[in-house]
């Protein structure tokens, strides 16, 4: 049921590397057509326009789209204790970490009297986008809505789709999530008209208004990927979010019952999900087959984890050692990458591209998924090459402040203008040196 690819004897490049384990394809320029007039319209008629859209989607109408504070209440007064008590858990480590991420202002005195200093502001306002539907994850809400709260975001709003079976609200772990979380202003509207009323703010039949956020984070289908694309530069957007990945760097240490487990627990979140093992012994790879098998046959979303197991994006790659290994999963940049190898540590410090490293026989990518403290949102389809994950520094911006004095701006005053009139931008210099003639106009 797995594909396997064989390096044992094979030298590739690092591009022919990226190609072994192709990646599922979504293609979210496909559907810009169809998203964009439904952008036009929230943007012209505002809340009524995202109702009717919502209306034709999801079938359903909402009595109100602003979700009533009571109902937050309520909806964290109903939840199953068990679940409370593990989400209270999730977010104070989650908050432990986030704390940590907090950055300082840095001052650098260039020449004395000059002196730059870079100023770490939060976005004013943020929305997060929780799907409704197969994903509903109030995890997600977790890791968005913290780093969002420890980079000291003033103002969060949250947007679901209103779901038929739970009177027009959202989902109501996403509500009681929101609430434990203090994140009282909640509207019932998903899909692009969602990103589109985030972006443009609007008003209720009731009277309450959704200001416009300055940034919107928080995964959602293609038609949300869609419209985040294309209204990003207005707003600010995180990464998108392409089907989950795990890739497991393992030798013949490795327990085949717990790389079974772990490569099927993120199989399980979508057909297009991706779970590869690359191994330097044989024996673990046949055996990790053998426990896939049993173990994939005794869970509860067999279909759905078949496919993801046996698509193109899955598989084990055999190689000859623990170097090849390196090159292979980074070459991959695995949005989770655990390491089961005899010095795991040693290993996981080699590591250059992935979106988190999991170290160890006793860190399982579903540990960091809820409650390791780390953050879930990370850098899918090769990106973590290139971008982390959702962190307090998604949600700040770093605002240099130039303070000069009129002897430090006098002593740079003619390097400034060598380099303006080498620019052929003279009235660049003239700005600099107007402040030290003495005639005036
Ligand atoms: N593994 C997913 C996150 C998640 N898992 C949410 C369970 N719930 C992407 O990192
Ligand atoms: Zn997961």
């Amino acid at each position: 049921m797995f594909n396997r690819i064989d390096l044992r004897t094979a030298e590739p490049s690092v591009a022919e590397l990226r190609s072994v384990l192709p990646r599922a394809e979504v293609d979210v320029d496909g559907v810009a057509h169809q998203v964009q007039p439904v952008l036009d319209a929230v943007r012209e008629r505002g809340v009524s326009a995202a109702l009717e859209h919502t209306e034709r989607f999801d079938r359903v109408r909402p009595d109100s789209v602003r979700v009533p504070s009571d109902a937050l209440t309520a909806a964290l007064e109903e939840l199953d204790p068990r679940v409370r008590s593990a989400l209270e858990e999730a977010i104070s480590r989650a908050r432990a970490v986030h704390d940590d991420q907090r950055r300082t202002d840095v001052t650098t005195q260039v020449v004395p009297g000059g002196v730059v200093t870079e100023r770490w502001v939060p976005v004013a306002r943020v929305g997060l986008y929780a799907p409704g539907g197969l994903a509903v994850y109030p995890s997600s809400v977790v890791m968005n809505v913290v780093p969002a709260q420890a980079a000291g975001v003033d103002s969060l709003v949250v947007c679901s789709p209103p779901q038929a079976e739970f009177g027009g609200r959202p989902h109501p772990t996403i509500l009681a999530a929101a609430a434990l979380l203090g994140v009282d202003e909640v509207w019932a509207v998903g899909g692009a008209q969602a990103i589109a009323l985030l972006a443009h703010g609007g008003t209720d039949t009731d009277g309450n208004q959704l200001a416009p956020v300055d940034m919107v984070t928080g995964p959602g289908n293609v038609y949300v990927t869609a419209a985040k694309r294309l209204l990003r530069g207005q707003i600010g957007i995180d990464a998108e979010a392409g089907p989950t990945e795990i890739a497991i760097l393992a030798d013949h240490t490795a327990d085949p019952r717990h790389v079974a487990a772990d490569l099927i627990s993120q199989a399980e979140h979508d057909t297009l999900a991706a779970s590869v093992l690359v191994t330097t012994s044989v024996e673990l790879a046949d055996a990790t087959e053998a426990e896939l098998a049993r173990q994939v046959a005794a869970t509860k979303h067999t279909d759905r984890i078949s496919e993801a197991l046996r698509g193109k994006q899955s598989g084990c790659v055999l190689v000859a050692d623990l170097d090849a290994a390196v090159r292979v999963v980074d070459a991959y940049a695995a949005e989770h990458l655990e390491i089961q190898t005899a010095d795991a540590r040693a290993v996981a410090s080699r590591i250059r591209n992935a979106g988190a490293i999991f170290v160890g026989p006793y860190a399982p990518v579903s540990l960091g998924d809820y409650c390791a403290g780390s953050n879930h949102v990370l850098p899918t389809g090769g990106c973590a090459r290139h971008s982390g994950g959702l962190s307090v520094q998604t949600f700040l911006r770093g605002i240099h402040v130039i303070d000069y004095s009129e002897d430090a701006l006098r002593s740079v005053a003619g390097q400034v203008v060598a380099l303006a009139d080498a620019e052929d931008l003279p009235a660049h210099g003239q700005a600099v040196t107007a402040r030290f003639t003495e005639e005036r106009a």
